[in-house]
């Protein structure tokens, strides 16, 4: 359903830096980063939505959230707190995030540009669709 991939820190005296490569980090070509602070109340869900298409690898740069990941059968949620972690989500995933720290900053490195198309915002529209192409792949 997901892939938490831990980056190379390059760590010194001055501190850290992680550098994001296509191919050595993740498999796509970077079209588009987009990035998310500011989020209140704490509670506040944001996402409530899959894409047909997008994959996308989501780093929390500062402060820490939780991703809920649906694949049509079951959730699971990941726990976001580190620069040097990375959330990689391919398509076809219900995605969910929330209990945001005051100082979250979400970085998002996509494989698509934005494109309203690519979102399925309805659960049960999210479900017949994911239901369609596990029978397409069993016949
Ligand atoms: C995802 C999570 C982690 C744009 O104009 N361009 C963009 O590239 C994006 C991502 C959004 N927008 C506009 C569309 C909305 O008017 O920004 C507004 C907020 O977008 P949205 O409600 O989709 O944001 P989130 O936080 O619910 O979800 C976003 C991504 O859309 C989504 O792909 O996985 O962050």
């Amino acid at each position: 359903m997901y892939k938490l991939i831990n980056f190379q820190v390059h760590g010194n005296y001055q501190g850290n830096l992680v550098a994001l490569e296509k191919g050595a980090d993740f498999p796509f070509e970077i079209r588009r980063v987009y990035y998310i602070w500011g989020t209140t109340p704490s509670n506040m869900v944001r996402g409530k939505h899959a894409h047909r298409k997008l994959e996308q690898v989501i780093v929390c740069t500062s402060g820490s959230c939780d991703f809920i990941l649906d694949n049509g059968t079951s959730r699971e949620t990941v726990h976001l707190s580190s620069p040097a972690q990375g959330l990689y989500i391919k398509h076809n995933i219900w995605r969910e995030f929330t209990n945001f720290s005051t100082d979250c900053v979400v970085m998002v490195l996509a494989s698509e540009h934005y494109d309203e198309k690519d979102y399925i915002r309805d659960y049960q529209t999210f479900l017949s669709e994911v239901k369609q192409q596990q029978k397409a792949k069993t016949k």
